[in-house]
């Protein structure tokens, strides 16, 4: 396919959507951006775009005999992305052709939900200070997938692995020096950017942010107002749990 008209559903909050986002930049594909406010979503979401009521999806438009494809889920997207759209305009395929390497990116990004998922969604949306240093010993574990030889989980070339792991990554980061974690003796970005047990993490980490597709995809700005007010009511419905 050498062109095509997307629509891409999307929350600059959301780390998933963050993925369909990333792929996109580093496909070089345009598309039209819709942003949802996921605390007051549009009453025709859930019906016309998304069963399952999330974000992201992206809409193919006019694709076989001329409908409109929705696709949910942020790894189909990205998946769709990458091999819809390989290294054209002089993007990056972000798959590789070799099924082994194929296998061994999707079992990263798997391993990664698997370790960083449960701690990071406690230190964020269950306010579990408890959970703060366990999202570091995540990031820890994590690292001993990367390869001697970098920057990224397949030595020089950025792919898949990249877009669907750093956007949470990222979200640790801000929110941790943005003092959106709650309180811990642990001063995770610190740990990440300094401490020599997590060297070979913070190079792929540089490496990943150094990439115009981040800065294009990663609205600080935005992502913390957003984030600021999530905070807060996460807040206020955890006291009013007491
Ligand atoms: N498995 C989904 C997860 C997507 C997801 O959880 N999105 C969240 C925002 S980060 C969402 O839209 N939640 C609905 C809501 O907040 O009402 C994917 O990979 O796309």
């Amino acid at each position: 396919m050498a062109t095509a008209d997307l629509l891409l559903y999307t929350a600059k909050i959301c780390p998933y959507a963050h993925r369909a986002e990333l792929a996109l930049a580093e496909s070089n594909q345009d598309f039209e951006r819709y942003e949802i406010d996921l605390q007051k979503k549009p009453e025709w979401y859930e019906s016309k775009v998304n069963k399952a009521s999330k974000v992201p999806v992206l809409v193919v438009r006019n694709g076989k005999q001329g409908s409109d494809a929705y696709l949910p889920e942020s790894l189909v997207v990205a998946e769709y992305i990458a091999e819809a759209f390989a290294s054209q305009k002089g993007g990056e395929a972000l798959l590789p052709e070799d099924p082994l390497d194929k296998a061994r990116i999707r079992y990263v990004i798997e391993r990664f939900s698997q370790l960083f998922g449960p701690a990071f969604g406690a230190a964020f949306r269950e306010r579990d200070a408890a959970a703060v240093p366990k999202t570091v010993e995540a990031l820890k574990q994590f690292q001993e997938l990367l390869p001697a030889e970098g920057p990224y989980f397949l030595g020089k070339r950025y792919s898949l692995a990249e877009v669907a792991i750093s956007p949470f990554v990222g979200r640790l980061l801000l929110y941790a020096s943005s003092g959106l974690l709650p309180a811990s003796d642990v001063d995770v970005a610190k740990v990440v950017s300094e401490d020599p047990s997590l060297k070979r993490l913070s190079e792929w980490w540089s490496a990943v942010i150094a990439r115009p597709s981040w800065a294009k995809t990663f609205d600080e700005a935005t992502l913390l107002k957003q984030a600021k007010g999530r905070v807060a009511q996460m807040e206020e419905a955890a006291a009013s749990k007491k």
